[in-house]
């Protein structure tokens, strides 16, 4: 079926029409034949957690109000949705424990191929776990952390110590509420418990489980993951680099690393330029080995090396359309199995390396962090050997944009102090006296169930022209790259007068590349710092600032947008969750919920309007915090 994507950028529009002439699929035509997709799942009313079931709840007619065990609407889309916490918050804190894993080898094995490359990160991780590096050699304070942190991800009593760096007022909500979380795993154990047949059915008991499990995710598993990985392959700082399809070469090995982990694309970017490995692609006629991410990964990698993003999550295959990528190496996460089906007429060589992650019709090269480079290194001979297997039509759409990424809660930190004193109170002084409207992170996937890239761009456009700074990780980086709103002079471009002018001042662009979805946690520990500057409330709940994922499809999301409700963030999303046929519920997490937590949910389809919300949320922070009007007039302006 011929589609058209408005919003998308030039090379996908390119590469989905080539696809559709040569008749390649498509995630879009997968998509397509879906439709129309179940409506009792959409509403979140159906329930196959026992075998008297499946169950469906008819929200309209003369038919069943409960499943067979009397479970009602509420109770299957409350189970329904805490699952999808569970399986998000596992996946990101799986992710971290992994990172974690590798610290612990650089501990316990000497011929480690991976270091700690920022000490100073290390050790201020470390404080919070009450260990010191006094006395102790790298390897051995590396060990000790490492042990320490496992152990905590089991631990059956106390609190994930993490959560102790949220503002003391947060810390408190979260003790009085019940929703300190105790460990990933026993918080992820519970919620599977729980939601098994006959045991919680109380949707407000159930969601509290639901936003504890996010909190272990988002100040837990996720943020561990990120300090960790800083400390071990270097906090990001600000660099260049550049985004979309068009960073292939024809005449080059084009290696293309996807998914999330970084301990193998990390390798892969350091020895990929290994002179013998690139005399050995000159011998098999390539001029050179040109290397690009697709989702987090290239997310990971981008932020720490400049290496290109070669694509978001939506464009996966159709960088394999282009013929010249000779492997795509890819670990966990949003990883199609579909792929296949694209690689089958092309020679590109489809990869897995994780022991988590096979997929029919891909090789399985396991990598194993004892191994590290040597792995990478036969992977990539694997890709220089099939250089010269291209047969196909070979097409690389002449597309690609510059951007700046590296933006940690630390070089943010530097940016805006200079080198002299680090200090958010530029950032803080800026809101107050009304130059920056407030702060907005918009993050998240992209979804065939939206024009593509038109939910990022439009909220994203919005908040900027109208003096809102934003923060993005996941695949709304790789969109905002892509659309040239990630280098400095986007700010003439796109943002308010007020915006422009701090932009201008210390040289940010206007949306800031914090780095992959796991990440997120960096935008929790900003949040925090501007907080702790002071002059803007003492929680983050006060602050003048709001979350968004227009296009939002993974459960990651749905863990996501929980630990920032849980945090104090108003949040909105483009397609609803899985739960508007069940009407308590609903009003919980989209009203009452922000009496308990201080943030809620808020589903707007219409992007503008998204935005708008987002707007209207910061102006009532600001006028609670009783802040100065803006300095200079606004496009959007809230009726009174
Ligand atoms: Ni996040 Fe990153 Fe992209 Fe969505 Fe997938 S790559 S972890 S889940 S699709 S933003
Ligand atoms: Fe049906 Fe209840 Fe079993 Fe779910 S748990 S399938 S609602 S009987």
């Amino acid at each position: 079926m011929a589609r058209e994507l408005k919003y998308a950028d030039k090379a996908t529009q390119v590469m989905l029409k080539r696809a559709e002439e040569q008749q390649l699929p498509t995630i879009w035509d997968r998509y397509d034949a879906q439709q129309p997709q179940c409506g009792f799942g959409t509403l979140g009313l159906c329930c196959r957690h026992c075998s008297m079931g499946p169950c469906r709840i008819d929200p309209f007619g003369e038919g069943p109000k409960t499943g067979v065990c009397g479970a009602t609407a509420d109770t299957i889309a409350a189970r329904h949705l805490i699952r999808m916490i569970a399986a998000g918050g596992a996946a990101h804190s799986d992710h971290g424990r992994d990172v974690a894993h590798t610290l612990l080898m650089i501990g316990e094995n000497p011929d480690s191929d991976y270091t700690v490359k920022d000490m100073k990160k290390l050790r201020a991780f470390a404080e919070t776990y009450g260990i010191s590096s006094e006395g102790k050699d790298v390897r051995e304070f590396a060990k000790e952390v490492a042990e320490e942190v496992l152990k905590e991800f089991g631990q059956q009593t106390g609190f994930i110590r993490m959560t102790e760096k949220a503002p003391p007022a947060r810390v408190k909500i979260w003790k009085d509420f019940g929703i300190l979380p105790r460990s990933v795993d026993r918080e992820v154990v519970e919620t599977m418990h729980r939601t098994n047949i006959g045991v919680d059915a109380d949707y407000k008991n159930l969601i509290k489980q639901g936003l504890r499990t996010s909190l272990a995710d988002g100040w837990g598993g996720s943020m561990i993951g990120t300090e960790l990985e800083d400390a071990i392959f270097g906090t990001p700082n600000p660099i260049a680099s550049e985004a979309n399809l068009g960073i292939m070469k024809k005449d080059h090995v084009n290696l293309i690393v996807h998914g999330h982990e970084p301990t193998l694309s990390e390798i892969i970017a350091v020895v990929s330029q290994d002179k013998d490995l690139v005399e050995k692609a000159k011998a098999r006629g390539a001029k050179g080995i040109q290397l690009g991410g697709i989702c987090c990964t290239a997310n990971e990698i981008m932020m720490r090396h400049g290496i290109p993003v070669a694509g978001s999550y939506m464009q996966q295959e159709l960088a394999i359309q282009t013929g010249v990528v000779d492997m795509m190496v890819v670990d966990v996460q949003c990883i199609w199995p579909g792929l296949r089906e694209t690689a089958q007429c092309f020679h590109t060589k489809l990869v897995t390396t994780s022991p988590k992650a096979k997929m029919p019709g891909f090789e399985h090269i396991e990598f194993h962090e004892d191994k590290a480079v040597e792995i990478a290194k036969g992977i990539i001979e694997a890709a220089i050997d099939n250089f010269p297997n291209r047969n196909g039509s070979q097409y690389i759409p002449d597309v690609k944009e510059g951007v700046v990424a590296g933006f940690s809660t630390e070089s943010v930190f530097q940016f805006l102090g200079g080198t002299y004193r680090s200090t958010y109170r530029p950032l803080n002084d800026a809101i107050i006296t009304g130059r920056i409207r407030g702060l907005a992170g918009v993050v998240g996937c992209s979804n065939p169930n939206v024009d593509f890239e038109e939910g990022h761009l439009t909220v994203v456009k919005e908040l900027l022209a109208n003096d809102v700074l934003v923060a993005s990780t996941g695949c709304n980086s790789i969109t905002c790259a892509k659309h040239g709103l990630m280098q400095p002079e986007a700010a003439f471009k796109y943002a308010g007068k007020g915006l422009q002018e701090v932009c201008r001042a210390v040289g940010l662009p206007p949306v800031l590349h914090m780095g992959a979805c796991l990440d997120n946690s960096r935008i929790l520990r900003v949040l925090t710092n501007v907080v702790a500057e002071g002059g803007l409330g003492d929680d983050i709940s006060d602050l003048p600032a709001a979350g968004a994922a227009p296009e939002w499809m993974s459960e990651k999301a749905v863990t996501i947008g929980f630990y920032f409700i849980a945090s104090g963030v108003y949040t909105v999303i483009g397609k609803p969750l899985p739960m508007m046929g069940a009407p308590k519920l609903y009003k919980y997490i989209t009203d009452e919920i922000e009496q308990d937590v201080g943030g809620k949910w808020v589903f707007e389809e219409n992007h503008v309007e998204a935005a708008h919300k987002m707007l209207r949320h910061i102006d009532k922070k600001r006028k609670a915090l009783k802040l100065k009007p803006m300095m200079y007039e606004q496009p959007f302006k809230p009726e009174e």
